[in-house]
């Protein structure tokens, strides 16, 4: 085992050194029922090819952090089957033919153990990865993340996953709140209206940082060959 050595990563607004032995990639949200046809994301009127697109680019981010041993998060945005942690404020803003909770082509929509809900399979998480389930759009309400996080001395977060401006910004934010320092992989996150991904990557990186930093996926990948294995 080598000591960690911190790692520098170019990225936007500046420079992103963090220590792999204190980082967790956080993938958010890539099930089906936001990235494929019949289901929540199509329940609200958008076209969902646009999330597809990136699954390649996550895919390589995945591998990038397995090779070297990061930590890995899976979130999925689920609900209980009874709805008990679905506040009425949420599911009354849903498409009113098909809401969170109603049956769908993939079961019911956005309920914990239907298949919709599953990540999707070229992304599947691997045993000893944490999967996090989260009934708000953040990934730290409600959830265990943070003492998860915490346990293991966490201290930097690498963000890829859907959508950019809904939860993967909440869940920056919430993270910026509780002082990690936050990367969003550019080309690893996408939203159903390009303008707000694209919007959201400057809110997150304005102001020197004023939520995080942003870099493309070959800003990791071009450090491949300099990183030393650590576990
Ligand atoms: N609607 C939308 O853009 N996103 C969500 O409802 N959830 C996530 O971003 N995962």
């Amino acid at each position: 085992m080598t000591q960690p050595t911190p790692l520098t990563i170019d990225a936007q607004p500046a420079p992103f050194t963090l220590d792999p032995a204190k980082t967790a990639l956080v993938v958010i949200d890539m099930q089906r029922d936001f990235i494929e046809p019949g289901g929540f994301g199509e329940s609200l009127g958008n076209d969902v090819s646009l999330l597809a697109e990136i699954v390649p680019t996550v895919v390589a981010l995945l591998a990038f952090a397995r090779r070297h041993q990061w930590l890995v998060v899976h979130t999925r945005e689920s609900h209980a089957a009874d709805l008990s942690d679905c506040p009425p404020a949420k599911r009354l803003r849903g498409a009113p033919n098909a809401r969170i909770g109603d049956a769908g082509p993939m079961g019911r929509i956005l309920i914990r153990g239907e298949p919709g809900n599953a990540i999707i399979e070229p992304l599947a998480p691997l045993a000893g990865e944490l999967v996090i389930d989260k009934p708000g759009k953040g990934a730290f309400y409600a959830t265990r993340l943070g003492e998860e996080l915490a346990m293991r001395s966490v201290t930097h977060l690498v963000f890829a996953g859907v959508t950019t401006e809904v939860c993967v910004q909440t869940s920056m934010r919430e993270a910026n709140d509780r002082g990690y320092d936050s990367l969003l992989i550019e080309d690893a996150t996408a939203s159903y209206f390009p303008a707000f991904k694209q919007a959201t990557l400057e809110m997150v990186r304005s102001q020197g940082g004023i939520v995080g930093w942003t870099a493309p996926l070959s800003s990791l990948t071009k450090l491949d060959e300099t990183i030393p294995a650590w576990r």
